[in-house]
């Protein structure tokens, strides 16, 4: 049985260490760096680059391309995070324990930093030591995931959605674009990594929506439950701006049994895996009970 808490630790010290390296060749300018690399190695789980080691050691692919491809995922991921928190957007004060970039830098330059890491992210995948068929498969998969198709789109709905009243069907819809499409990327950015058949294909998959939604499902329920101080981010803030939520809508004790179900589905996905696909197993229980 692994201890699933360690091995994040672990493996988010190692995407720590890949992220730190990346800008250490390039001639930045200095301002727009420190910018950047404020959010970025402000700690933060690392769930996604995570994933896409793990996927990938699963099937035994490229570990240095899915190293990289993870620190990409992370690099889209921190942009949100700092576009998210803007005045414009959600106005927050505190992300990962810190002041939020723009309080720190000013609104210009943490939306540069954010367009920064955004296309950064795309030259670190067209640069990988993969062929050149995967490194377009991988580079479309972050277009469509982060982009119009995926994470912005979800951004978009959550936005028109403000203050309206949002049924369960429109807040799923919103949740698998806005965080789900880049948890599936995630996953599918390790299946690209390695070689893979369509049975290994269609049960990541499915693995990778279910996780996204756990994901977002306990991340309504910690923002109700949560503490700041563990969170590193304010609590009762979907509350205050009157965002649609699963706890809002269906209440706390529904919301856990959807995350459960939720859960039971995904682990029903990997079942075409053996025992080498524990890891995952562990990792979307823990996504559940996870309270930061
Ligand atoms: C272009 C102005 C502009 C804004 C776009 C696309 C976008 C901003 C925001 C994406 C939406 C978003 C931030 C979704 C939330 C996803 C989510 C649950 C984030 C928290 O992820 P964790 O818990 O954070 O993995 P850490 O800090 O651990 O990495």
């Amino acid at each position: 049985m692994v201890d699933i808490k360690k091995l994040l630790k672990e493996e988010a010290k190692d995407v720590d260490s890949l992220l730190k390296e990346l800008f250490k060749n390039e001639k930045i300018v200095p301002a727009l760096q420190e910018s950047m690399e404020y959010s970025l190695l402000s700690g933060g789980k690392r769930v996604r680059p995570i994933l896409t080691i793990l996927t990938a050691r699963l099937l035994k692919g490229d570990k240095r391309a899915a190293r990289l491809a993870g620190a990409a995922l992370e690099l889209i991921h921190t942009y949100s995070l700092i576009h998210d928190d803007l005045p414009a957007m959600d106005d927050d004060d505190l992300r990962r324990g810190k002041p939020t970039n723009h309080l720190v830098y000013g609104e210009g330059m943490a939306i540069l930093a954010g367009d920064g890491l955004l296309t950064y992210a795309f030259k670190i995948l067209a640069e990988l030591n993969l062929d050149a068929v995967r490194r377009c498969r991988l580079v479309k998969l972050m277009a469509d995931s982060a982009g119009p198709n995926g994470m912005v789109a979800g951004q978009a709905l959550d936005l028109q959605a403000e203050d309206e009243a949002v049924d369960l069907n429109r807040l799923k819809k919103i949740h698998r674009a806005k965080t789900g499409a880049l948890f599936k990327a995630a996953v599918l950015a390790g299946v690209y990594c390695s070689d893979y058949t369509d049975e290994e294909l269609s049960a990541l998959e499915i693995y990778a929506e279910q996780l996204g939604l756990t994901f977002q499902i306990t991340d309504d329920i910690l923002d109700v439950t949560g503490k700041t101080e563990i969170l590193g981010k304010e609590v009762g803030k979907d509350l205050e701006r009157g965002k649609s939520t699963y706890p809002g809508l269906i209440g706390l004790e529904e919301s856990k049994k959807e995350a459960e179900k939720s859960v039971n589905k995904g682990l029903k996905s990997l079942e075409v895996f053996n025992d080498e696909a524990d890891i995952l197993r562990d990792l979307l229980k823990f996504i559940l009970e996870r309270q930061y």
